[in-house]
């Protein structure tokens, strides 16, 4: 089957409007010509320059690719069946990777001359917070491997994730799209609803979509290698990352968190042990991912180390809590309380700060659980040595890798890229609104502090979404700068795909904005950036709600009764004066373009209660 010898003309079938915005060759004719090995080869004698459009138009838009035989009238839409018959393979899935890689066949004939890309490593920590990185102003976690990152590259001050959790934001990284417009907009599988909600949680993905032209795809297709080490938690069995771009898998493992935690037996497959005593799962990853490094060969590689830490359960490597033991002892008292309350925004009677110190210290108000009136606490120290050990362990696999493409001669022609997925656990989970957190245990629940930052994971406050952002362009970025304009997770795809010298392909990144401008120190504007939570969150029991960040200016529109908070961060990074009062053509403005920007995506809303059966 498919070793005939004949030709075929081929073609894209693309949705017209895409087609004509973006002048792409679609409709023409080629040839496909399946060997007597069943390898297939792509070529365009009459269209010279197709290969690139096709590649492009696959990229940015759903195709259908058309065949017939050279003599044969009538066009036919491969369908799995035909696939099978053409050596595509027999699933949706197989088909998309079979197509790539003749579309990459094609293209590698074009560009076999051309010089190796920059490597990529993509190197990301779950749950890390803004404050949590000694450069970006830590007073107890040591990083000097993350501190030293930022010296060689650009350290970005207004990076946001575009969700407070953790699915969402990876979903945008490696698509380029917000969570809203995806519709996959909570941490996968999701908080179920309860008894205290006045609405019930929008509807949502369980996976990303297989349409969806990921990052790693992009990046594969053009001739890199590409692997991941640690977490995905964008959909389990076929959604899984070999079936979205990488070529390498380790663990072979898809949920939220490490399944064994921190400390062997991992029970994760994949993962190598090799028995040592202080054998420890950051590490571990971490030698998996040099292997990987050494094994590119001659192939430009994209490593994605997902790092499972600094996620709960916080569990420090052994030597490492003793370091911070130690540390801990010799820090001077710290003024302020160790947790403030904070209540639902939404509250039909929200409560001020002043009522919510005062609460702090009421009978009925002690103790770490959903307190009265949907109150939680949140951390304000960090001195967690559990969570500080996790922090720093992290940075030495930083270090390593950095070592590491130093003896490969690798480092100067190597992106590397430092980023978190939300902001730093401050409050505790009480995903199960009855959880209660023993005195003992308060250093597994709440991890850090985002201070001077309101709110924490699961929250939009920028505790929850602004986070620590480095990015080293060898060669072309400035080495030690300082950007403050505003980037969001939508816009590493777009800059990663100019950086590396590919075009961009923006009906697929169409929520991103390449920031390669702000690295090599021109001007860029990011404009707007927008943020949707149709859901309850599990680290508090805030409305549901959504925010834009414009210039200067965040605003933020709760779900439940539509209170509206307008917050000047230049004057008041940690959002304690709400200006909606005040400024209300200002208040005005930035709803609207809010809600213009929910429609515009379809974004999904929360149902009332009185509308389910
Ligand atoms: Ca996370």
């Amino acid at each position: 089957m498919g070793s005939d010898g004949e030709s075929y003309d081929v073609k894209l079938k693309l949705k017209d409007s895409l087609a004509e915005a973006n002048d792409l060759s679609a409709g023409q004719a080629g040839t496909i010509s399946i060997g007597p090995s069943g390898w297939v080869e792509l070529k365009f004698p009459k269209h010279k320059s197709l290969p690139k459009a096709v590649l492009k138009c696959w990229i940015e838009e759903s195709f259908r690719l058309l065949i017939r035989k050279k003599s044969v009238h009538n066009w036919t839409a491969i369908e799995p069946s035909v696939a099978t018959w053409l050596g595509f393979g027999q699933t949706p899935f197989s088909l998309k990777r079979h197509f790539l890689m003749v579309l990459c066949c094609a293209l590698g004939l074009l560009s076999a001359n051309a010089a190796k890309r920059p490597n990529v490593v993509f190197f990301l920590v779950d749950d890390m917070g803004w404050r949590d990185v000694g450069c970006f102003g830590s007073p107890f976690y040591d990083t000097p491997n993350i501190d030293r990152l930022a010296k060689q590259g650009v350290k970005f001050t207004s990076a946001y994730a575009t969700c407070h959790v953790c699915s969402p934001t990876r979903a945008s990284i490696m698509t380029g799209k917000y969570p809203g417009r995806l519709g996959l907009t909570d941490w996968l599988s999701g908080r179920r609803d309860f008894d205290f909600q006045s609405q019930l949680s929008a509807e949502k993905l369980q996976a990303l979509p297989m349409e969806e032209v990921t990052l790693a795809e992009a990046l594969k297709a053009n001739g890199y290698r590409t692997g991941i080490f640690g977490k995905w938690h964008l959909g389990n069995d076929q959604a899984g990352p070999l079936n979205q771009g990488f070529d390498v898998q380790v663990p072979k493992w898809n949920g939220c968190c490490p399944r064994g935690g921190y400390h062997p037996p991992y029970k994760m497959e994949g993962l190598k042990i090799e028995g040592k005593e202080d054998e420890y799962l950051t590490d571990r990853l971490n030698f998996m991912a040099l292997d990987f490094i050494e094994q590119a060969g001659e192939k430009p590689f994209f490593l994605y180390l997902s790092h499972f830490s600094v996620h709960d359960p916080i569990q420090g490597r052994k030597d490492l809590v003793e370091k911070y033991r130690a540390k801990r002892a010799k820090l001077p008292p710290i003024e302020r309380p160790e947790f403030i309350l904070e209540g639902n925004p939404d509250d039909k009677n929200p409560l001020s700060r002043k009522q919510l110190t005062e609460l702090l210290g009421k009978p009925s108000h002690q103790g770490h659980k959903v307190l009265p009136q949907r109150t939680i606490k949140i951390k304000q120290r960090q001195d967690n040595i559990e969570f500080a050990a996790m922090v720093e362990s992290v940075d030495q696999s930083l270090g390593r890798v950095m070592k590491k493409l130093e003896e490969l001669g690798q480092a100067d022609n190597t992106i590397v890229i430092f980023a978190s997925d939300n902001g730093g656990m401050s409050a505790g989970n009480f995903g199960n609104p009855k959880r209660v957190v023993r005195d003992n245990q308060l250093d597994w629940a709440y991890a850090t502090s985002n201070l001077p930052l309101r709110g924490a994971k699961g929250w939009l406050y920028e505790g929850g979404v602004r986070v620590p952002t480095i990015v080293k362009w060898p060669g072309k970025g400035r080495a030690g700068a300082v950007c403050d304009e505003p980037v969001i997770s939508t816009d590493f795809y777009p800059s990663i795909l100019e950086m590396v010298g590919l075009p961009s392909t923006p009906a697929q990144h169409r929520d991103g904005k390449s920031f390669a401008p702000a690295l090599r120190g021109e001007s860029f504007d990011r404009g707007a950036i927008y943020w949707h939570f149709p859901h309850y969150s599990n680290h508090g029991m805030q409305s549901p709600a959504g925010a834009i960040r414009d210039g200067d200016y965040k605003l933020l529109e709760y779900f439940e009764n539509g209170t509206v908070q307008l917050f000047n961060l230049k004057d008041d990074l940690g959002e304690q004066k709400n200006l909606a009062a005040d400024e209300p053509e200002h208040t005005a403005k930035l709803l609207a373009k809010l809600r213009a920007w929910r429609k515009e995506v379809d974004a999904k809303m929360p149902k009332p209660k009185k509308d389910q059966p």
